[in-house]
């Protein structure tokens, strides 16, 4: 797109990891970007942004931006760095990895890495053909959703299973641990149209939050028992004999024994693990089933607790109880990325993975660097791209204790001198989205989205393409797989023979910016009218015949596994989990610490991203912990007052606020502040790195604290 000589629109994508993936115009005026907004002809984005992004020029020319590569002058942690030239830098990563691997082998080198940018070029696998031929130490990526996808593709299987704008023909929509305005904010119109037409949105969260107090009924369930309340909705639908036998007879299979699980499941009972009255739970159940089409959607959050996995194979049952995937606009939305054929396999070439490679997962980091994780070969070198995991993993002291390491050679690529990036030897400059080539994939909709740089690189930041190019040429390495540029790449990233590509070009896919998959239309869009899961049975599997092997970890996450990991039997059929930490699982650990710690995503941070912008900060404000007013009354806390929250995990600083938008016994500290600007810990101080049952998903939300005056 291009208007006049000194003034041009760039067709742009969002690059966070949201489910909206938003088509973004940018102006572009000789030579500088100057404004940035949504696409209107966008049918998701629908020509709006959100508060983190509608001055994301701000982000790109920030005078925080890391714009040179960067060696530590003082200690780490300190944030003293002197400028060097990225040959000097190359020339010092690959001597100091080259004599790792000569002394303790390449296993002791490891990459960490997340979704900073979620582009197929640049994002989750970027590195991982570099690290793989390298023969270092696998990663095992598990931030988000690892759990819940796992346990969904056990009961439906790789499905996009409904389209999200599907929602405006919906009659009953859940929005289950979901805070669609704040973290799926382009997915409101469609559940507002729908509930402008008369439908009912019902949301299930321990806290009103933005979303809940749109809704039409708030439902303020105690965390961690969502599968229990599933459970006795199943309990009433069966009783009163609301079931689509139809549909269960032909589409699904194991109904007898999931009858037997629900029956152990009565209204009373799900009561009182819940906190929820039992006619609200009737009441729940009648309207849920009889309400056609009924549709539910699921949040990450659904899964950070001892039994996330079990608890989505529960809400992945219940759709084709009632028969709800017979309509248009009815079934669970989980993730549409399975309808996105992404060539993964030839970005992370798994084929290169030497046998016998260890893996360490991503909450391990803190174990791993400080030696309480045994390791056969101990960690040495650390490479951290596209991830700040100072802020987004539990056991932040452990975590920073081991990246104070002398011994510890640490490479940090990034935008931004962050908590993690202050630890580094080595900073290597990224580029923003505004000055890189990338096509998006989304977890939130049915679009591919083209990001065509704006703008050309600032000072000497490249993308991470060019950033593992150019590592690869200092290691050696001379394969074809580096010498591709990023079009190559981009078009090398899509399988084209796939039937959904069908009528999409590259070409094409640039002019307009953004594609949907031939999948079909919203009014239309129906994949499980009959049945046709792509499950081993081609049915709903209430019984759920992968669980039979153990518990797995998808390759996405794990590249090049998806092996079940023995001795890790799963039930196979929904049960409740109850949570680890709840004052009815350990009344001891309940009365030294009695509240339920909630991190949920901040309204205008992307996780961690933008804890040091001003206009977000401004948002933000500081990291704050919210509680019930009979909680601060009983505590003597008043409203802005400082507080510890703590266990014996740790402890953070936090503004109280009061607020009966949480439930008494239930805390709110949300994620994304900065360690460095809160006193030097934020919430992940005191959270678990315990995994819940499926996937090694993590378990946030099963988390006691203390809150006392400070
Ligand atoms: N307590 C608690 N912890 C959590 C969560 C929670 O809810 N509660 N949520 C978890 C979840 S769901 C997730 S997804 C993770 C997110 O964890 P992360 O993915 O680590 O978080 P982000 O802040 O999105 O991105 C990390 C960094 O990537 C950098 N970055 C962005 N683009 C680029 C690029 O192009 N190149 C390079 N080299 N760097 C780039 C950004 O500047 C940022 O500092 O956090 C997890 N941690
Ligand atoms: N503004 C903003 N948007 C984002 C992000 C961000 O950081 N900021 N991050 C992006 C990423 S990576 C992700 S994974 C998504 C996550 O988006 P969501 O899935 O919406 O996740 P959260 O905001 O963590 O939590 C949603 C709600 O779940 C509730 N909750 C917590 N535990 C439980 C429970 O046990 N049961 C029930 N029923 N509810 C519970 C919380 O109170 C919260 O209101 O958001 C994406 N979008
Ligand atoms: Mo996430």
């Amino acid at each position: 797109m291009s208007n006049s000589a000194d003034s041009q629109t760039v067709l742009a994508a969002c690059p966070h990891d949201c489910p909206d993936t938003c088509s973004m115009l940018v102006t572009v005026e000789n030579g500088r970007a100057v404004s940035v907004r949504g696409n209107p002809d966008h049918p998701f984005t629908r020509g709006g942004l959100c508060v983190k992004v509608n001055n994301y020029q701000d982000r790109t020319y920030s005078p925080d931006r890391i714009l040179h590569p960067l060696r530590r002058t003082g200690a780490k942690g300190s944030g003293s760095f002197e400028r060097i030239p990225w040959d000097e830098a190359l020339g010092e990563i690959k001597k100091r990895w080259t004599a790792i691997i000569d002394e303790h082998g390449p296993q002791a080198i490891l990459p960490y890495s997340y979704l900073g940018t979620e582009g197929i070029l640049n994002g989750l696998n970027v590195g991982d053909a570099f690290f793989n031929k390298l023969g270092a130490t696998i990663s095992e990526r598990t931030f988000c959703d690892a759990g819940a996808v796992t346990a969904f593709v056990m009961t439906c299987g790789p499905t996009a299973a409904v389209d999200p704008e599907s929602f405006k023909h919906s009659r009953y929509i859940i929005l289950w641990a979901c805070n669609t305005i704040s973290t799926n904010l382009h997915h409101w119109p469609f559940i507002a149209e729908a509930q402008a037409n008369g439908a009912k949105v019902v949301v299930i969260d321990p806290v009103a939050s933005r979303t809940a107090k749109k809704a039409d009924w708030h439902i303020a369930i105690r965390p961690g028992t969502d599968a229990a309340l599933a459970l006795g909705m199943m309990n009433v639908i069966i009783a009163e004999g609301l079931v689509d036998e139809d549909y269960v007879a032909n589409y699904t299979v194991g109904y007898d024994e999931l009858k037997a699980r629900a029956a152990e499941f009565p209204p009373e009972k799900v009561a009182e693990i819940t906190g929820i009255p039992a006619e609200d739970i009737v009441t729940l159940a009648r309207e849920y089933a009889t309400t056609q089409p009924s549709v539910i959607r699921m949040g990450v959050a659904i899964e950070r607790h001892a039994g996330g996995g079990q608890t989505v194979r529960a809400l992945a049952c219940l759709p084709a109880l009632v028969g709800a995937w017979r309509h248009v606009g009815g079934g669970i939305l989980h993730m549409p990325i399975w309808a996105f054929p992404v060539d993964w396999g030839a970005l992370m070439r798994p084929d290169w993975i030497k046998e016998g490679t260890p893996v360490i997962n991503q909450w391990r980091l803190g174990a791993a660097l400080t030696g309480e994780e045994k390791l056969a070969t101990p960690i040495k070198a650390l490479m951290v791209y596209n991830a700040n995991p100072v802020v987004v993993v539990p056991d932040q002291a452990r975590t920073i204790e081991g990246l104070e390491r002398e011994d510890l050679f640490t490479v940090v690529s990034e935008q931004f001198m962050t908590d993690t990036a202050r630890y580094a030897d080595i900073v290597l400059p990224a580029t923003t989205q505004l000055e890189q080539l990338d096509v998006m994939f989304s977890w939130g909709h049915l679009y591919l989205t083209f990001n065509e740089p704006a703008i050309a690189p600032l000072g000497e930041s490249v993308p991470n393409t060019e950033l593992f190019r150019r590592l690869a040429n200092a290691m050696g390495f001379n394969d074809e797989y580096w010498a591709r540029s990023d079009e190559q790449m981009a078009k090398e990233s899509l399988d084209w023979s796939n039937p959904v590509l069908a009528g999409i070009s590259m070409e094409g896919l640039r002019e307009k910016g953004y594609a949907r998959l031939a999948v079909g239309s919203p009014d239309d869009f129906c994949p499980h009218k009959e049945g046709n899961f792509p499950t081993p049975s081609g049915k709903c599997e209430f019984k759920a015949s992968m669980a039979e092997g153990g518990n797995i970890v998808l390759p996405l996450f794990r590249q090049g596994s998806n092996e079940f990991q023995p001795g890790d039997p799963i039930d196979p059929v929904p049960n409740y989990i109850p949570p680890t930490e709840s004052p009815a699982t350990n009344p001891a650990l309940a009365a030294k610490y009695p509240l339920n710690l909630l991190s949920p995503k901040s309204h205008a941070f992307l996780n961690s991203s933008y804890g040091n912008l001003q206009a977000q900060l401004h948002h933000a404000q500081g990291q704050q912990v919210i509680i019930h007013p009979e909680d601060a009354r009983s505590r003597g806390l008043n409203e802005g007052a400082m507080a510890r929250v703590f266990n014996d995990r740790g402890s953070f600083q936090a503004v109280v606020k009061i607020s009966d938008d949480v439930r008494p016994g239930v805390a709110v500290a949300p994620l994304g502040y900065w360690a460095s600007r809160s006193g030097g810990s934020t919430v992940n101080a005191v959270n678990p790195t315990r995994y819940a049952d499926f996937g090694h998903a993590p378990t946030f939300s099963d988390n006691l604290v203390e809150v006392a005056a400070s």
